[in-house]
């Protein structure tokens, strides 16, 4: 189903309105605004839809807590989320209610259209649900008991309900992913797809009856019975696109579908995989281009909890640092796709370092130095030498490897190359030194110099609008440059100013952050003064905390003790990067998890480590870690371990040990 290439459609999950909009919400709508931006940018015709998902058993709950309603309840949620994405200056085209008539219909004649293919069927289902992930699960499922998705109690459920014949349709997508490699990405997660391929997939229960859960799409011939979440809400995607089951769907659909991004969260990466890919299928639909799924943050080390959600909270790091700032942090900070960890400290550092200091400087120094010695204007250039068609050719190269690698959603490799281009503008200041030629009254090459300088920091607040447009606004304000001038065609040619415009009084785009806000400062004590959220049972005797090596090392008295040793000693402890690969619950000890850890071998190792108290095994898949690498094998409770994960905080796990930058398996750390 081919549609044009002048065209794009990104979309975001829809969130659950059961509760406020935290950072894994803003972070996947920034994503989602940053693509959508860029393509806009570039002249394509952009549909970037995102929305909430406002039916199923958590959301009845909650009003009923609240003693109204659900619609009363969703229609009082959904306002955080619109004012949220507001002030983060999200620039959507489309936002979805699955309550609106307009999907309600769309879900609707979905159903009648597969009962009448015969895709549906009715059956008593028996099995285990999860209100927490809106999910049924089967026994086999079930991590300790409870949700393996979240970790809630499950409740058992034996009703007659309607099944989606998801199994007529999986050898249709496992041709799909064989003939489309990039249809799941990243590649990690695509190999979990496939595993899960391997295995026989079974129908879908897709209903609950309405006397027991109430808040759902009723089926249209029988209103016993209604369709929520993993049903309904997967066909957002298509219904707000005006899309028809059962009939003509009108020109945005013909013009958007198939999306090219679905951007999710790993936590719903079957869920879009799986039934989403074969929903479609069964109604003669192709499924996305890319279906992304990117990482997981944590906060200052740990799983995002209440008391950690209020220190990352959106709203505050709008008010504390503007928006524009976090919209570059959380894209830069992380190679989407995996793993990482939201810290304040991180944030100043990186801000700091990359908009204050590298950007935010070299405009200060091109432009003060313009004014003190051209007269406040833009110079005129000179005739290039060896170092200005370096630059030249750094910028073209620039340029090329931004676009291509936002398009390929790698928004940290689209910055590295341009801060690429701004360290070496700040560079040419320092070995072309303005003020020697100032000094000689070589005022040509002073001119030409400094106007590279500038023509750089234009091409930087080009390429950074769809990230921080009002940030590139303002640095266009500091280059003369009138609005709209910031054009992506051939911007990369460092000769676009206006020769001789008056430059206004240079001013700092990018305030630097001496010291964290107070009240950052006042949270972070709060949430970390708070006991952990749940506190590590006492450790039976014969079992070895494997990711808590030493520990006398957990806190500075108990170092104090520890014996010193040598050099020697230490250099026998091989340290390796490792990225966790799996991560699931000990059969038999509730505080240890089960890793397969890459180490840079030709297979896996296995590791246990005694850090469930902290971490959810879903959310360190992905993560790098440091590994002691050449520690004799041991059992732990029947469990070979083939290694350790350092970890920090003694018993009582807090973080576990990383390194700075994405590196490959196996890399040597000393
Ligand atoms: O799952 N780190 O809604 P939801 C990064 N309604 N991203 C995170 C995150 C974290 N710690 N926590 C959440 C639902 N997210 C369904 C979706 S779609 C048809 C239905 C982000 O409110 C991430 O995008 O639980 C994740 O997929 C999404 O929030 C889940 O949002």
């Amino acid at each position: 189903m081919p549609r044009s290439h002048d065209s794009y459609y990104v979309t975001t999950p829809i969130y659950y309105v059961n509760d406020k909009p935290h950072l894994g919400h803003a972070y996947t709508t920034i994503a989602a605004d940053v693509v959508a931006r860029w393509h806009r940018l570039n002249g394509r015709r952009v549909h970037f839809l995102t929305g909430v998902d406002e039916h199923g058993q958590k959301v009845l709950e909650a009003a009923g807590r609240r003693g109204i309603s659900p619609q009363d309840h969703v229609d009082a949620m959904v306002a955080p989320y619109q004012a949220l994405w507001q002030r983060l200056g999200i620039a959507y085209d489309d936002f979805i209610r699955t309550t609106e008539a307009r999907h309600v219909a769309v879900v609707q004649a979905a159903l009648q259209r597969l009962k009448d293919q015969g895709d549906l069927y009715e059956a008593v289902y028996e099995g285990w649900y999860s209100t927490a992930a809106e999910r049924f699960w089967t026994e086999k499922d079930l991590v300790d008991g409870k949700c393996p998705d979240t970790g809630q109690p499950v409740e058992w459920v034996q009703e007659k309900n309607w099944f989606f014949r998801m199994s007529r349709y999986a050898d249709q997508l496992r041709l799909f992913m064989a003939e489309h490699p990039d249809f799941v990405q990243p590649e990690s997660r695509r190999n979990e797809v496939l595993g899960y391929l391997k295995k026989d997939v079974a129908d879908l229960c897709i209903s609950r009856p309405a006397a027991r859960m109430s808040w759902g799409v009723p089926f249209p011939w029988d209103a016993t019975f209604v369709t929520y979440v993993w049903f309904d809400a997967l066909l957002n995607y298509v219904s707000a696109l005006g899309y028809r089951p059962d009939g003509d769907s009108g020109p945005l659909f013909a013009d958007f579908w198939p999306a090219d991004h679905h951007l999710v969260g790993k936590d719903i990466l079957t869920t879009h995989a799986v039934y989403w890919s074969t929903m479609l299928f069964a109604l003669g639909l192709s499924p996305a281009r890319c279906l992304y799924a990117h990482g997981w943050w944590t906060v200052e080390g740990q799983k995002m909890s209440k008391s950690l959600g209020n220190v990352v909270d959106p709203n505050l790091l709008v008010d504390e640092y503007g928006a524009e700032p976090l919209r570059y942090f959380v894209l830069r900070e992380i190679p989407f796709g995996y793993d990482g960890d939201f810290s304040h400290r991180a944030f100043m550092e990186r801000t700091n370092a990359d908009l204050s200091n590298d950007l935010g400087n070299l405009l200060h120094r091109a432009s003060s130095m313009s004014e003190k010695w051209l007269q406040g204007r833009v110079g005129a250039l000179d005739e290039p030498r060896e170092a200005d068609r370096a630059l030249q050719a750094l910028a073209d190269r620039a340029v090329a490897t931004y676009g291509r690698e936002l398009e390929a959603l790698q928004f940290h490799k689209a910055f590295e190359a341009l801060w690429e281009l701004v360290r070496a503008g700040n560079k040419y200041i320092d070995t072309e030194q303005p003020w020697a030629l100032n000094r000689q009254g070589d005022t040509a090459r002073l001119a030409g110099v400094l106007r590279r300088c500038l023509e750089i920091v234009r091409v930087a607040a080009t390429l950074l609008q769809p990230v921080m447009p009002a940030k590139a606004r303002q640095l266009a304000d500091q280059l003369a440059l009138p609005a709209g001038a910031l054009a992506l065609p051939g911007c990369a040619r460092l000769e676009l100013l206006t020769e001789g415009a008056t430059l206004p009084s240079p001013s700092p785009v990018f305030p630097r952050l001496e010291e964290l806000p107070a009240r950052v400062q006042a949270l972070l004590q709060a949430a970390t003064a708070a006991p952990p959220a749940a506190p590590a049972p006492p450790a039976p005797a014969k079992e070895t905390p494997v990711s808590t090596p030493t520990p006398a090392a957990s806190t500075p008295a108990a170092a104090e003790e520890t014996p010193l040793i040598s050099i020697d000693d230490f250099s026998k402890v091989q340290l390796r990067t490792g990225r966790i690969l799996e991560a699931t619950r000990h059969p038999d000890a509730d505080r240890l998890l089960v890793f397969k850890v890459d180490v840079g071998e030709s297979v896996p190792r296995q590791i246990v480590a005694g850090i469930a108290s902290r971490f959810d095994p879903a959310v360190l898949v992905g993560q790098q870690v440091v590994v002691v690498a050449n520690l004799k094998p041991v059992k732990l409770r029947g469990v070979e371990s083939q290694g350790m994960l350092l970890a920090a905080g003694g018993k009582d796990v807090r973080g576990l040990v990383s390194v700075s930058e994405p590196l490959p398996p196996g890399t040597i750390v000393r």
